[in-house]
Protein backbone atom coordinates (compact mmCIF):
# COMPACT_ATOMS: atom_id res chain seq x y z
CA UNK A 1 0.00 0.00 0.00
CA UNK A 2 1.21 3.63 -0.73
CA UNK A 3 2.13 5.84 1.83
CA UNK A 4 0.12 8.65 3.18
CA UNK A 5 1.47 10.13 5.96
CA UNK A 6 2.23 13.54 5.76
CA UNK A 7 5.40 15.09 4.76
CA UNK A 8 6.26 18.59 5.42
CA UNK A 9 8.79 20.81 4.08
CA UNK A 10 11.44 20.31 6.56
CA UNK A 11 11.46 18.41 10.26
CA UNK A 12 13.42 19.46 12.59
CA UNK A 13 16.87 17.48 12.94
CA UNK A 14 16.52 15.98 16.57
CA UNK A 15 19.20 13.83 17.80
CA UNK A 16 19.13 10.93 20.53
CA UNK A 17 16.29 12.15 23.49
CA UNK A 18 18.44 9.85 25.71
CA UNK A 19 22.25 12.03 24.34
CA UNK A 20 20.29 15.17 25.48
CA UNK A 21 19.33 14.32 29.30
CA UNK A 22 22.95 14.51 30.86
CA UNK A 23 23.24 18.15 29.36
CA UNK A 24 20.05 18.59 31.29
CA UNK A 25 20.97 17.47 34.75
CA UNK A 26 23.94 20.00 34.42
CA UNK A 27 22.04 22.43 33.71
CA UNK A 28 19.34 21.40 37.19
CA UNK A 29 22.55 20.71 39.12
CA UNK A 30 24.33 24.19 38.43
CA UNK A 31 21.08 25.85 38.17
CA UNK A 32 22.57 28.33 35.64
CA UNK A 33 19.74 28.33 33.08
CA UNK A 34 21.02 31.82 31.23
CA UNK A 35 22.62 35.12 30.98
CA UNK A 36 25.95 33.21 29.47
CA UNK A 37 26.02 30.31 31.45
CA UNK A 38 28.87 27.37 30.83
CA UNK A 39 27.21 25.70 27.75
CA UNK A 40 26.63 29.46 25.82
CA UNK A 41 30.31 30.15 26.62
CA UNK A 42 31.07 26.34 25.20
CA UNK A 43 28.54 26.50 22.12
CA UNK A 44 30.74 29.82 21.34
CA UNK A 45 33.83 28.58 21.34
CA UNK A 46 32.64 25.38 19.62
CA UNK A 47 30.38 27.01 16.73
CA UNK A 48 33.74 29.65 15.91
CA UNK A 49 36.13 26.36 15.48
CA UNK A 50 33.43 23.97 13.57
CA UNK A 51 32.30 26.88 11.13
CA UNK A 52 35.97 28.46 10.49
CA UNK A 53 35.36 32.18 11.79
CA UNK A 54 36.95 34.48 14.43
CA UNK A 55 34.21 35.05 17.07
CA UNK A 56 30.27 34.88 17.06
CA UNK A 57 27.75 35.87 19.84
CA UNK A 58 24.91 33.94 20.36
CA UNK A 59 21.09 34.69 20.27
CA UNK A 60 17.63 34.03 20.94
CA UNK A 61 17.03 33.86 17.14
CA UNK A 62 18.38 35.31 13.83
CA UNK A 63 15.95 37.91 13.94
CA UNK A 64 17.03 39.56 17.88
CA UNK A 65 20.47 39.10 15.91
CA UNK A 66 20.09 40.85 12.79
CA UNK A 67 18.45 44.01 14.28
CA UNK A 68 21.27 43.92 16.75
CA UNK A 69 23.39 43.86 13.87
CA UNK A 70 22.29 46.59 12.49
CA UNK A 71 22.85 48.39 15.57
CA UNK A 72 25.77 47.40 16.22
CA UNK A 73 26.87 48.91 13.12
CA UNK A 74 25.10 52.54 13.79
CA UNK A 75 23.59 51.19 10.34
CA UNK A 76 20.57 54.33 9.31
CA UNK A 77 18.75 55.94 6.59
CA UNK A 78 18.70 53.45 3.66
CA UNK A 79 19.79 50.00 3.36
CA UNK A 80 19.81 48.09 0.08
CA UNK A 81 17.95 44.37 0.47
CA UNK A 82 16.48 41.60 -1.64
CA UNK A 83 13.09 41.20 -1.84
CA UNK A 84 13.61 37.60 -2.12
CA UNK A 85 13.55 36.48 1.34
CA UNK A 86 11.81 35.53 4.49
CA UNK A 87 9.81 38.73 6.14
CA UNK A 88 12.56 39.17 8.61
CA UNK A 89 15.63 40.27 6.67
CA UNK A 90 13.31 43.42 5.68
CA UNK A 91 11.42 43.60 9.39
CA UNK A 92 14.99 44.03 10.80
CA UNK A 93 15.64 47.38 8.97
CA UNK A 94 12.21 48.69 10.29
CA UNK A 95 12.56 47.70 13.79
CA UNK A 96 15.54 50.39 13.28
CA UNK A 97 13.33 53.04 11.45
CA UNK A 98 15.86 51.85 8.37
CA UNK A 99 14.39 52.60 4.93
CA UNK A 100 14.73 49.12 2.46
CA UNK A 101 15.64 49.73 -0.76
CA UNK A 102 14.63 46.53 -2.61
CA UNK A 103 17.32 45.60 -5.84
CA UNK A 104 16.74 42.71 -8.36
CA UNK A 105 18.12 39.05 -7.77
CA UNK A 106 19.86 37.01 -9.83
CA UNK A 107 17.68 34.41 -11.13
CA UNK A 108 21.12 31.77 -11.47
CA UNK A 109 21.46 32.39 -7.52
CA UNK A 110 18.07 34.05 -6.25
CA UNK A 111 20.57 36.46 -4.68
CA UNK A 112 21.12 39.96 -5.15
CA UNK A 113 22.53 40.67 -8.37
CA UNK A 114 25.43 43.09 -7.94
CA UNK A 115 25.11 45.08 -11.08
CA UNK A 116 22.13 46.56 -9.55
CA UNK A 117 23.22 47.64 -6.99
CA UNK A 118 25.26 50.83 -7.78
CA UNK A 119 21.85 52.40 -9.72
CA UNK A 120 20.13 52.16 -6.07
CA UNK A 121 22.80 53.74 -3.85
CA UNK A 122 21.49 57.53 -2.64
CA UNK A 123 23.19 59.54 -0.40
CA UNK A 124 21.06 58.33 2.28
CA UNK A 125 22.74 54.40 1.89
CA UNK A 126 24.55 53.30 4.69
CA UNK A 127 24.73 49.59 4.20
CA UNK A 128 24.04 46.45 2.15
CA UNK A 129 22.03 43.57 3.42
CA UNK A 130 22.03 40.67 1.02
CA UNK A 131 21.34 37.07 1.65
CA UNK A 132 22.98 34.14 1.14
CA UNK A 133 19.49 32.56 -0.13
CA UNK A 134 19.09 28.60 0.28
CA UNK A 135 22.69 28.70 1.37
CA UNK A 136 23.93 29.54 -2.06
CA UNK A 137 26.83 32.27 -1.83
CA UNK A 138 26.00 35.91 -3.09
CA UNK A 139 28.66 37.61 -5.09
CA UNK A 140 31.13 38.45 -2.37
CA UNK A 141 33.76 39.98 -4.10
CA UNK A 142 31.46 42.50 -6.69
CA UNK A 143 29.49 43.16 -3.57
CA UNK A 144 32.55 44.51 -1.05
CA UNK A 145 34.05 45.90 -3.96
CA UNK A 146 30.73 48.47 -4.24
CA UNK A 147 30.78 49.13 -0.60
CA UNK A 148 34.30 49.73 -0.67
CA UNK A 149 33.76 52.08 -2.86
CA UNK A 150 31.09 53.64 -1.99
CA UNK A 151 31.67 53.23 1.96
CA UNK A 152 28.71 51.37 2.71
CA UNK A 153 28.80 48.53 5.43
CA UNK A 154 27.61 45.24 4.78
CA UNK A 155 25.71 42.79 6.74
CA UNK A 156 25.09 39.57 5.42
CA UNK A 157 21.46 37.45 6.20
CA UNK A 158 23.39 34.19 6.74
CA UNK A 159 20.28 32.57 8.12
CA UNK A 160 20.47 29.67 5.65
CA UNK A 161 24.44 29.59 4.86
CA UNK A 162 25.72 27.50 8.52
CA UNK A 163 28.60 25.47 7.18
CA UNK A 164 28.90 26.95 3.86
CA UNK A 165 31.95 27.23 2.16
CA UNK A 166 33.27 28.18 -1.00
CA UNK A 167 36.80 27.14 -2.20
CA UNK A 168 37.50 25.51 1.29
CA UNK A 169 36.26 29.15 2.89
CA UNK A 170 33.52 29.41 5.24
CA UNK A 171 31.31 32.23 3.63
CA UNK A 172 30.69 33.53 6.60
CA UNK A 173 33.90 35.32 7.05
CA UNK A 174 32.61 38.15 4.05
CA UNK A 175 30.73 41.75 4.84
CA UNK A 176 31.35 43.09 8.38
CA UNK A 177 28.67 40.93 10.08
CA UNK A 178 27.31 37.89 8.90
CA UNK A 179 24.15 36.62 10.57
CA UNK A 180 22.79 33.09 11.24
CA UNK A 181 19.25 31.47 12.20
CA UNK A 182 19.41 28.44 14.66
CA UNK A 183 15.35 28.16 14.22
CA UNK A 184 14.44 24.73 13.90
CA UNK A 185 13.74 24.24 10.70
CA UNK A 186 17.03 25.20 10.15
CA UNK A 187 20.16 22.38 8.86
CA UNK A 188 21.68 23.10 12.65
CA UNK A 189 18.72 24.31 15.36
CA UNK A 190 19.19 24.65 18.85
CA UNK A 191 14.97 24.87 18.74
CA UNK A 192 14.91 28.88 18.16
CA UNK A 193 18.29 30.60 18.21
CA UNK A 194 21.05 32.38 16.10
CA UNK A 195 24.46 34.08 16.40
CA UNK A 196 26.17 37.02 14.71
CA UNK A 197 29.85 36.08 13.37
CA UNK A 198 32.25 38.84 13.90
CA UNK A 199 35.62 39.76 12.66
CA UNK A 200 37.06 40.87 15.95
CA UNK A 201 36.78 40.74 19.60
CA UNK A 202 36.04 44.47 19.90
CA UNK A 203 32.97 44.53 17.69
CA UNK A 204 31.98 41.05 19.59
CA UNK A 205 31.99 42.75 22.94
CA UNK A 206 29.70 45.49 21.69
CA UNK A 207 27.10 42.95 20.66
CA UNK A 208 27.80 41.03 23.36
CA UNK A 209 26.68 44.22 25.42
CA UNK A 210 23.75 44.94 23.06
CA UNK A 211 22.05 41.18 23.43
CA UNK A 212 21.77 42.10 27.08
CA UNK A 213 19.98 45.29 27.71
CA UNK A 214 23.52 47.36 26.79
CA UNK A 215 24.82 46.23 30.24
CA UNK A 216 29.15 46.93 30.02
CA UNK A 217 29.09 45.84 33.92
CA UNK A 218 26.48 45.87 36.80
CA UNK A 219 25.83 49.77 36.92
CA UNK A 220 27.09 50.39 33.41
CA UNK A 221 24.87 50.73 30.47
CA UNK A 222 26.16 51.95 27.11
CA UNK A 223 23.11 51.45 24.89
CA UNK A 224 19.68 51.07 24.68
CA UNK A 225 19.86 47.01 23.91
CA UNK A 226 17.32 44.62 23.95
CA UNK A 227 17.16 40.67 25.40
CA UNK A 228 18.32 38.80 22.65
CA UNK A 229 20.61 36.36 25.02
CA UNK A 230 20.08 32.60 23.94
CA UNK A 231 19.63 30.41 27.26
CA UNK A 232 21.91 26.74 28.06
CA UNK A 233 19.21 24.55 27.48
CA UNK A 234 19.25 26.42 23.64
CA UNK A 235 22.89 26.18 24.21
CA UNK A 236 22.94 22.69 25.01
CA UNK A 237 21.09 21.49 21.76
CA UNK A 238 23.55 23.30 20.00
CA UNK A 239 26.62 21.31 21.48
CA UNK A 240 24.85 18.08 20.80
CA UNK A 241 23.49 18.74 17.44
CA UNK A 242 27.34 19.87 16.48
CA UNK A 243 28.31 16.03 17.37
CA UNK A 244 25.76 14.79 14.29
CA UNK A 245 26.03 17.63 12.30
CA UNK A 246 28.70 15.14 9.18
CA UNK A 247 26.03 12.90 9.72
CA UNK A 248 22.84 15.33 8.74
CA UNK A 249 24.89 17.15 6.37
CA UNK A 250 25.45 13.57 4.32
CA UNK A 251 22.06 12.93 4.52
CA UNK A 252 20.95 16.11 2.91
CA UNK A 253 23.27 15.65 0.11
CA UNK A 254 21.90 12.66 -0.56
CA UNK A 255 18.20 13.38 -0.95
CA UNK A 256 19.35 16.68 -3.37
CA UNK A 257 21.13 14.09 -5.59
CA UNK A 258 18.50 12.21 -5.80
CA UNK A 259 16.27 14.78 -6.62
CA UNK A 260 18.41 15.89 -8.97
CA UNK A 261 18.94 12.70 -10.93
CA UNK A 262 14.90 12.83 -10.79
CA UNK A 263 14.72 15.83 -12.88
CA UNK A 264 18.02 16.38 -14.64
CA UNK A 265 15.71 15.06 -18.20
CA UNK A 266 12.91 17.50 -17.65
CA UNK A 267 13.61 21.36 -18.83
CA UNK A 268 10.90 22.89 -17.88
CA UNK A 269 11.91 21.62 -14.03
CA UNK A 270 14.99 23.38 -12.93
CA UNK A 271 16.91 22.69 -9.73
CA UNK A 272 19.13 25.25 -7.88
CA UNK A 273 23.06 24.39 -8.41
CA UNK A 274 25.88 26.08 -6.55
CA UNK A 275 28.87 26.85 -8.42
CA UNK A 276 32.58 25.20 -9.11
CA UNK A 277 33.87 24.76 -5.49
CA UNK A 278 30.67 25.02 -3.24
CA UNK A 279 30.95 22.96 -0.12
CA UNK A 280 26.46 23.48 -0.14
CA UNK A 281 24.49 23.03 3.06
CA UNK A 282 21.39 21.65 1.22
CA UNK A 283 19.20 24.03 3.40
CA UNK A 284 16.55 23.83 1.29
CA UNK A 285 15.80 21.93 -2.14
CA UNK A 286 13.73 25.00 -4.56
CA UNK A 287 12.40 23.41 -7.58
CA UNK A 288 11.39 26.20 -10.54
CA UNK A 289 8.81 25.58 -12.57
CA UNK A 290 8.88 27.27 -15.74
CA UNK A 291 5.97 28.60 -17.41
CA UNK A 292 6.45 25.91 -20.18
CA UNK A 293 5.75 22.99 -17.57
CA UNK A 294 2.18 21.62 -18.47
CA UNK A 295 1.45 22.18 -14.95
CA UNK A 296 1.77 25.24 -12.74
CA UNK A 297 3.63 25.55 -9.53
CA UNK A 298 0.49 26.37 -7.66
CA UNK A 299 -1.70 23.50 -9.25
CA UNK A 300 1.62 21.58 -8.32
CA UNK A 301 1.68 22.34 -4.60
CA UNK A 302 -1.80 21.68 -4.50
CA UNK A 303 -1.48 18.24 -6.30
CA UNK A 304 1.29 17.52 -3.66
CA UNK A 305 -1.20 18.65 -0.71
CA UNK A 306 -3.78 16.53 -1.99
CA UNK A 307 -1.11 14.07 -1.22
CA UNK A 308 -0.37 15.15 2.19
CA UNK A 309 2.90 16.28 1.21
CA UNK A 310 3.41 19.97 2.18
CA UNK A 311 5.96 21.79 0.04
CA UNK A 312 6.21 25.61 0.65
CA UNK A 313 6.64 28.38 -1.62
CA UNK A 314 9.65 29.67 -0.26
CA UNK A 315 9.72 33.05 -1.13
CA UNK A 316 6.31 34.19 -2.04
CA UNK A 317 4.96 35.97 -1.93
CA UNK A 318 8.02 38.45 -2.38
CA UNK A 319 8.58 41.00 1.06
CA UNK A 320 8.38 43.70 -1.49
CA UNK A 321 4.28 42.87 -1.71
CA UNK A 322 3.89 42.63 1.88
CA UNK A 323 1.52 46.29 2.93
CA UNK A 324 4.39 47.66 4.83
CA UNK A 325 6.23 47.94 1.51
CA UNK A 326 4.22 47.81 -1.19
CA UNK A 327 4.33 51.57 -1.25
CA UNK A 328 8.20 51.83 -1.35
CA UNK A 329 8.93 53.45 -5.06
CA UNK A 330 12.22 50.54 -4.78
CA UNK A 331 8.93 47.77 -4.08
CA UNK A 332 7.06 48.64 -7.54
CA UNK A 333 6.61 45.38 -9.94
CA UNK A 334 8.72 46.74 -13.16
CA UNK A 335 11.62 47.04 -10.69
CA UNK A 336 12.00 43.54 -9.41
CA UNK A 337 11.18 41.26 -12.44
CA UNK A 338 13.43 38.38 -11.77
CA UNK A 339 12.52 37.90 -8.49
CA UNK A 340 8.58 37.97 -8.97
CA UNK A 341 9.21 35.55 -12.06
CA UNK A 342 11.25 33.29 -8.63
CA UNK A 343 8.64 34.07 -6.82
CA UNK A 344 6.06 32.61 -9.11
CA UNK A 345 7.99 29.60 -10.10
CA UNK A 346 9.65 28.38 -6.87
CA UNK A 347 8.25 25.39 -4.88
CA UNK A 348 10.51 23.94 -1.96
CA UNK A 349 10.71 20.54 -1.71
CA UNK A 350 11.00 18.48 1.73
CA UNK A 351 14.44 17.58 2.20
CA UNK A 352 15.84 16.32 5.76
CA UNK A 353 18.04 13.71 7.39
CA UNK A 354 14.78 11.56 8.10
CA UNK A 355 12.86 11.75 4.95
CA UNK A 356 12.01 8.31 3.82
CA UNK A 357 12.82 6.80 0.99
CA UNK A 358 9.86 5.44 0.12
CA UNK A 359 8.39 9.55 1.13
CA UNK A 360 11.12 10.94 -1.87
CA UNK A 361 10.14 8.21 -4.04
CA UNK A 362 6.11 8.59 -3.83
CA UNK A 363 7.05 12.77 -4.31
CA UNK A 364 9.45 12.64 -7.31
CA UNK A 365 6.66 10.07 -8.98
CA UNK A 366 3.82 12.44 -8.58
CA UNK A 367 6.18 15.29 -9.90
CA UNK A 368 7.81 13.37 -13.15
CA UNK A 369 3.65 12.23 -13.80
CA UNK A 370 3.02 16.09 -14.42
CA UNK A 371 5.48 16.23 -17.21
CA UNK A 372 3.94 13.37 -19.40
N1 LIG B 1 16.46 35.58 7.47
C1 LIG B 1 16.07 34.60 6.65
C2 LIG B 1 16.56 34.59 5.24
C3 LIG B 1 15.25 33.56 7.13
O1 LIG B 1 14.86 32.57 6.29
C4 LIG B 1 14.83 33.59 8.47
C5 LIG B 1 13.97 32.54 8.98
C6 LIG B 1 15.28 34.63 9.30
C7 LIG B 1 16.10 35.63 8.76
C8 LIG B 1 14.87 34.74 10.74
O2 LIG B 1 15.48 33.75 11.57
P1 LIG B 1 14.71 33.30 12.93
O3 LIG B 1 14.33 34.54 13.67
O4 LIG B 1 13.52 32.46 12.53
O5 LIG B 1 15.79 32.51 13.65
C9 LIG B 1 10.14 29.22 8.92
C10 LIG B 1 11.00 29.56 10.12
O6 LIG B 1 10.22 29.90 11.25
C11 LIG B 1 11.98 30.66 9.86
O7 LIG B 1 13.00 30.51 10.83
C12 LIG B 1 12.61 30.56 8.49
N2 LIG B 1 13.44 31.69 8.20
C13 LIG B 1 11.54 30.44 7.43
C14 LIG B 1 12.12 30.33 6.03
O8 LIG B 1 10.77 29.29 7.67
P2 LIG B 1 7.54 29.26 8.59
O9 LIG B 1 6.54 30.21 9.08
O10 LIG B 1 7.50 28.86 7.16
O11 LIG B 1 7.65 27.96 9.50
P3 LIG B 1 6.54 26.84 9.81
O12 LIG B 1 6.21 26.91 11.25
O13 LIG B 1 5.43 26.94 8.83
O14 LIG B 1 7.39 25.51 9.58
C15 LIG B 1 7.64 24.94 8.31
C16 LIG B 1 7.49 23.44 8.40
O15 LIG B 1 8.48 22.91 9.26
C17 LIG B 1 6.16 23.01 8.99
O16 LIG B 1 5.27 22.77 7.93
C18 LIG B 1 6.49 21.71 9.74
C19 LIG B 1 7.96 21.84 10.04
N3 LIG B 1 8.23 22.10 11.47
C20 LIG B 1 8.25 23.41 11.91
C21 LIG B 1 8.50 23.66 13.23
C22 LIG B 1 8.50 25.11 13.74
C23 LIG B 1 8.45 21.06 12.33
O17 LIG B 1 8.42 19.89 11.91
N4 LIG B 1 8.73 21.33 13.64
C24 LIG B 1 8.77 22.60 14.13
O18 LIG B 1 9.03 22.80 15.34
O19 LIG B 1 8.96 29.95 8.91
Amino acid sequence: MISQRPVFVTEPHLPPLQEFIPYLEKIWASKRLTNGGPFHQQLESELAAYLGVQHLSLFANGTLALVTALQALRISGEVITTPYTFAATAHSLLWNNIKPVFVDVDPATCNLDPDRIEEAITPATTAILPVHCYGIPCNVDRIQQIADTYGLKVIYDAAHAFGVKQDGISILNHGDLAVLSFHATKVFNTFEGGAIVCPDAKIKQRIDYLKNFGFADEVTVVAPGINGKMNEVCAAMGLLQLRHMSQALESRTTIHQRYQDAFKDIPSLRLLQGPVGLEWNHAYCPLFVGPDHPVSRDALYTLLKSHHIHARRYFYPLVSAFPMYRGLPSAADGHLPHAHALAEQVICLPIYPTLQDEDQERLIDIVLRTAR
